[in-house]
């Protein structure tokens, strides 16, 4: 909607005079903007406050509304140069999107006069038809969190009624991108079919975190947010192999990433300790595999076995609906079935899989196993593709994640197979043979319409043509390099930053991973994933990140919340904010209101000082 030039002007002039008002600073050019308006106006807006916003310098107040850009533009370059000195913190930090609530900030958000509109019973929430699934997604958050139900429909091309929230599609929108606007109208959503999604996350994130003992009024406040993602791929992995969780509690993180408008849940389905999935053609998989007799207690290397049975799968129906309730919050989820390391359940459920034939056995401690798939024999190669006939069957991810990382070479230097092997396909050595496994399955799943994802050990020995890199190590940065100078894509969930089972803080109580030092959420707040030695061209070869919760030391649902919260909400601001936004002093006031958002979601979380190391 566009008002009237001098509709625009009044609201830049009120905007500013309220700000004015607010910090009482006003000279020469100021002090005429204040003539023009009156008295009534002027006590109206002292009543709202705050405003939200400056500009980067901290010195001119950035009036711009969202529903006349240009005019008001104009306008405010007509008016000349508003000098202004702010006096808040975070208006020293710069940026006006970081005032508002919202987690991770948005790229642009444009200050609007104060003032908020009150969703109701009446508010209808219309929608154009690709939207339905976001449009049902935000009626049942409403209706769940707040007992309030709106009246959904499809739009009729008219405008209507006013109080409304209206979702609109448009298709010259890049993926995630959207526009979020609150004026006394209405409340719209506009973007690419994602980005809707994710403007709807935005206007969550302006809803009241305690539930109102009315909940049939919900006060939003007037906001003109402009965003999209910095990365394409922002993801959470959740090992599954090392304790088993239902699927409840993988639809309430798959709610966790939406939130944070992550789009990749990476599913570690097979480990040496547990096998998760359903594979009909192989039921020992279940039988056996997904199954420990006990559990390592305490640290890593630990002082004894708890002798409790321990494990569970899921079988395909599951999985296939978890497939669908991530996919109507635009997340993927991409399953990961290691090898030829990590493989250990699979080797117990059918020993024939590893080069010594076996006995063996479902691990029941931490750290990996010299005990790998053969890369010797025919047999191996081709239970991995049947399986992976299963597996693409119920997930329909682009990416199938292949592991590929901590795979010793023990067993094969010493088997016949292995060696064979070598010496048939003419490999250097025991690398080279890893590297002939991974570019087997590579090119099973190619042929398929499928690209791998492995962790940077897949690198090693050459690399397959057309893998994605995962690199883990240490701060991700080598595997980066060498992934972007090989041309291929990376992804960086490194093990410095962004491997949530390590301690929050060196005063952590419970147990958590000994192997790599404290990750303080500010460690991960400030992890970047375009390290410095990248060179421009380099930069589109990075797809994004990943956090990785890894769950030795997680044995129930609730030690996952404490681990991930506050440090997804920080990974979710690393991946998808404007690097230039990203302030740490800035995202530690934002957090003391997502602490409320944890509780109202029912979330546990880890309540230490974030400046704590
Ligand atoms: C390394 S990351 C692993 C995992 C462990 C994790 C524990 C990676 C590819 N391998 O198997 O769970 O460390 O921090």
């Amino acid at each position: 909607m566009i008002l009237t030039k001098s509709i625009a002007m009044r609201t830049v002039q009120l905007l500013f005079l309220s700000v004015l008002l607010v910090f009482g600073r006003a000279e020469g050019q100021e002090l005429k903007l204040m003539a023009l308006i009156g008295d009534s106006l002027i006590s109206k807006q002292m009543s709202k406050t705050p405003l939200w916003g400056w500009d980067k310098a901290g010195s001119v107040i950035k009036a711009v509304p969202s529903w006349d850009h240009h005019a008001v533009e104009t306008n405010a370059a007509k008016a000349g140069k508003w000098q202004f000195i702010p006096e808040t913190p975070a208006a020293e930090e710069g940026a006006v999107s970081q005032d508002l609530p919202i987690i991770p900030v948005p790229a642009q958000v444009n200050a609007v006069a104060p003032g908020h509109i009150t969703i109701t019973s009446k508010t209808s929430l219309v929608f154009e038809i690709p939207l339905e699934r976001s449009a049902l997604y935000l009626g049942n958050y409403c209706r769940d969190v707040y007992r309030l139900n709106l009246c959904v429909r499809p739009s009729t091309g008219k405008k209507s009624a006013k109080n409304r929230i209206s979702l609109e599609f448009d298709s010259t929108m890049v993926p995630g991108q959207y526009t979020l606007r609150i004026s006394d109208k209405e409340i719209r959503i506009r973007g690419s079919a994602d980005g809707v999604f994710y403007g709807i996350q935005s206007l969550i994130q302006l809803l009241p975190v305690t539930v109102p003992d009315r909940a049939d009024k919900l006060e939003v406040p007037f906001v003109d947010i402009a965003d999209m993602p910095r990365f394409e791929y922002r993801g959470m992995l959740l090992d599954v192999g090392r304790h088993f969780f239902g699927v409840g509690f993988l639809k309430k993180c798959i709610d966790y990433a939406a939130y944070h408008k992550m789009n990749i849940f990476h599913l570690h389905l097979t480990d040496d300790q547990g096998w998760r999935i359903e594979i009909k053609r192989y039921p020992m998989l279940n039988q056996i595999g997904s199954w420990r007799n006990g559990t390592m207690i305490g640290l890593y290397p630990g002082t004894g076995n708890d002798s409790i049975r321990h494990g569970g799968y899921y079988t395909q129906d599951e999985l296939k609906e978890l497939v669908a309730y991530a996919r109507d919050r635009f997340i993927t989820l991409i399953p990961e079935i290691e090898m030829p390391g990590h493989s250990l359940a699979a080797l117990a459920s059918y020993p024939y899989l590893g080069c010594t034939g076996g006995p063996y056995r479902v691990k029941e401690s931490w750290g990996y196993s010299d005990d790998v798939f053969c890369a010797g024999k025919e047999s191996t190669y081709e239970f991995i593709q049947h399986l992976l006939d299963e597996v693409m069957e119920i997930f329909p991810s682009k990416y199938i994640h292949i592991g590929g990382d901590e795979c010793p070479k023990e067993r094969w230097q010493q088997c016949a197979a292995c060696q064979a092997k070598i010496k048939e396909k003419g490999l250097a050595d025991e690398q080279a043979l890893q590297h002939y496994f991974v570019t087997r399955i590579q090119q099973y799943l190619s042929a398929k319409g499928r690209t791998i994802i492995g962790w940077d050990e897949i690198l090693e020995g050459g690399t397959a043509p057309d893998a994605v890199i995962m690199s883990w190590r240490g701060d991700g940065e080598q595997g980066c390099l060498n992934a972007v100078r090989a041309k291929r894509h990376v992804i960086l969930a490194p093990s410095y930053g962004f491997y949530l089972d390590y301690p929050q803080t060196s005063t952590e109580d419970s147990l958590a991973a000994n192997w790599g030092g404290v990750t303080s959420v500010r460690k991960t707040y400030q992890y970047e994933p375009a390290n410095k030695k990248l060179t421009p061209a380099d930069i589109p070869w990075i797809l994004g990140g990943q956090a990785n919760v890894w769950t030795e030391y997680m044995s129930n649902e609730s030690k996952v919340e404490y681990m991930i919260f506050p440090r997804l909400s920080a990974v979710s601001e690393v991946l998808w904010s404007p690097m230039e936004l990203r302030s740490w002093e800035n995202f530690k006031n934002r957090l003391d209101f997502q602490y409320k958002r944890y509780r109202l979601w029912g979330a546990v979380f880890n309540p230490a000082d974030p400046d704590l190391e």
